[in-house]
């Protein structure tokens, strides 16, 4: 493994933009086809501009064992039809790697599920640090009227496997009912995979 000469990134908390990375992700609804689960909605959003959803600036640290990767995730406010605006979701390709993400700014949740099918959702809120145990998929979501910013801090060896995810999707969608979150279930969900 290389000699890294240490550094420092400087990001804003509010916007979670950092300055310095080259690194910039960016998600539009068209990036994300079908994982929403209201259709229609979806199709006029893309219809009417294709909306960002969430923007990542990740570190330039290289992927590899030993190694510790971070970004900043901002997500949008906004909402397919009743689902809050979210990430695509992932689990590690290398199973058994957790990450940890803090609360910057703004409100969220982070949703995961174990390969079994099994959901949680946890508040997430300017101060939260939130473990993803290993195993877990996992993905966030705003549920505020602000931009969602929080930081994550993984393993350099995980890996991402997104494809699990585009293909069954996860057992519970973060809908607002009433103004408020709630978790109802996906009736799309296909559950594990073989
Ligand atoms: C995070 C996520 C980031 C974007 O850094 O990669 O929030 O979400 P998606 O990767 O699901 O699009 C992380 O979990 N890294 O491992
Ligand atoms: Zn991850």
């Amino acid at each position: 493994m290389a000699l890294l000469e240490p550094f420092a990134a400087e990001f804003n908390l509010e916007t979670g933009v950092m300055e310095a990375s080259k690194n910039l992700i960016q998600r539009r609804l068209s990036s994300m086809r079908g994982m929403y689960a209201d259709e229609a909605a979806e199709a006029a959003l893309l219809a009417a501009g294709d909306p960002m959803i969430y923007e990542v600036y990740t570190s330039e640290v290289p992927e590899e064992a030993g190694q510790v990767l971070y970004c900043t995730t901002t997500i949008y406010p906004g909402r397919v039809g009743d689902e809050y605006f979210m990430t695509k979701g992932h689990f590690h390709s290398l199973r058994d790697r957790g990450e940890i993400y803090l609360g910057l700014s703004g409100e969220g949740y982070l949703l995961l599920q174990t390969e079994e099918g099994e959901p949680r959702a946890v508040p997430m809120h300017p101060g939260t640090a939130a473990y993803v145990p290993p195993y877990w998929a996992h993905r966030t979501a705003n549920v505020g009227d602000e931009p969602f910013v929080f930081f994550a801090a993984w393993p350099g060896d995980s890996g991402h496997d997104y494809g699990t995810i585009e293909k069954i999707g996860f057992p519970q969608l973060l809908v607002s009912r009433d103004g408020q979150p709630a978790l109802v279930g996906n009736p799309r969900f296909s559950g594990v995979t073989g």
